[in-house]
């Protein structure tokens, strides 16, 4: 178990923290004229955390070819060693959310274990039936719970099924379910069969839900299907979400969406019924990009945010996870660095007045209104983001540390780049 040395993370942080004291001060008098109290503030980011997907810390991918990153994990096991470093430098990802069957193993006991010597737990289970695994009887290539074959949707029943069974091993309690059933024809399929079955799988799947367990049901307008997807948009996720029931609910990954839609007024939608279950965190430009969260559209972020933080009186219990494709970074630089845009994003919706919001609203004073999110969104945060950080231990400067620290060059050496390594685009 390699780790960043609590030694090197003090050391650099002592040698930051006069400028952060000075930070820090400067920021929470700025706050307090505004009536925010900045250790209110720095609870909240210390309370906030994001699951990093376990194939998140390996190289992506594009649809053309994939370079691999030198070090990379080999296996669960390097996976979750990778995590660690995330979370023993940032303090903000207590989980990690892992893919059936990239990280399948032969005691899920002993990797729970494992994981937590890290200090980490396990989130949502991700299940996989867009691509064929080795010694599977049917294929994906036409779908899998909505494929027209049934012993084909079975077996994506099954392995569903499979992936809860492993979950309560892990002492996770959610199921993420995505799908790349559609079709690339007109006239391929029957739009509406392919929805029916998928219901009627998905209902097979919920059944083995126990009763502490969500489902959450993930939608993507395109890709790999490019004419029909039968779960396309937030639309036919809440048809399904209802049709299950109420341990189903709706995930919202901000990459799945047309182009210019407004996925905050979506999160608001799916909040007012009940059904909105967390996100996948990452950004674009285009499509499903799958870019660094906050990298491209921090506003965006911050306005899904702002949608939170303003119903959080509704008790809201959200999974949050990053979910990128780390094709020219190191996966462990951008990961940390998301999380901390997350984090930034998550606290700065923290500093809107509600109440002087509302009375804005309600007296059309439409500038006034807009000028509370702006005066919330311009505002730096990180000094609250560090002291967050370094009061659990964590790095005022987490790439700079981990950088300082030689871990990617010390698994080069351990790790020898091998040929396959799973990537993750969904
Ligand atoms: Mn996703």
């Amino acid at each position: 178990m390699t780790e960043i040395s609590t030694d090197l993370i003090g050391t650099l942080n002592h040698q930051a923290a006069e400028a952060q004291a000075e930070d820090y001060a400067a920021l929470g008098r700025q706050l307090a004229r505004r009536g925010v109290d900045i250790e209110a503030l720095t609870q909240r980011a210390i309370n906030w955390t994001v699951a990093i997907p376990t194939w998140g810390v390996g190289t992506g991918g594009t649809r053309f070819a994939r370079f691999p990153g030198l070090g990379e994990p080999r296996n669960i096991h390097d996976k979750l060693e990778d995590c660690g470093v995330i979370q023993s430098l940032t303090r903000g990802t207590r989980t990690v959310s892992p893919h059936i069957p990239w990280d399948k193993v032969s005691d899920y006991n002993a990797l729970r274990q494992e994981a937590a010597q890290y200090g980490l737990g396990f989130d949502a289970i991700n299940s996989n039936t867009f691509q064929d695994q080795v010694g599977q009887t049917k294929s994906y290539k036409f779908g899998s719970l909505s494929n027209a074959d049934a012993m084909t949707r079975h077996q994506a029943i099954e392995h569903n099924l499979e992936c809860i069974e492993i979950g309560q091993k892990l002492g996770s309690t959610a199921l993420t379910v995505w799908v790349g059933d559609g079709t690339n024809f007109a006239g391929q399929q029957n739009m509406g069969r392919m929805f029916e079955h998928y219901l009627d799988a998905m209902r097979q799947i919920y059944e083995g839900l126990p009763n502490d367990w969500t489902m959450y049901i993930e939608h993507k307008m395109y890709e790999p299907a490019f004419y029909s997807t039968v779960i396309s948009d937030w639309g036919s996720s809440l048809i399904a979400a209802q049709a299950l029931g109420s341990q189903a609910k709706c995930l919202v990954d901000l990459g799945h969406h047309a182009p210019n839609t407004n996925i905050e007024q979506i999160v608001a939608r799916l909040i007012h019924v009940g059904k909105l279950a967390g996100f996948h965190f990452n950004d674009s430009k285009y499509g499903d990009d799958d870019l660094d969260a906050g990298s491209v559209d921090p506003f965006r972020l911050f306005l899904v945010f702002n949608e939170l933080v303003d119903a959080e009186p509704k008790g809201l219990n959200l999974a949050y996870m990053i979910d990128q494709s780390h094709n020219v970074t190191d996966p462990i630089e951008s990961l940390m660095s998301s999380s901390m845009e997350i984090a930034r994003a998550y606290v700065q919706a923290s500093l809107v007045d509600r109440k002087a919001l509302t009375e804005a609203q309600e007296a059309n004073d439409v500038l006034a209104a807009h000028r509370m999110l702006k005066a919330a969104y311009i505002t730096d945060v990180s000094p609250i983001l560090a002291e967050a950080r370094a009061r659990q231990g964590g790095a005022l400067d987490p790439i700079a540390t981990y950088r300082a620290s030689g871990y990617r060059a010390e698994k080069a050496t351990e790790r020898p780049m091998v040929v396959g390594a799973s990537s993750g685009i969904v």
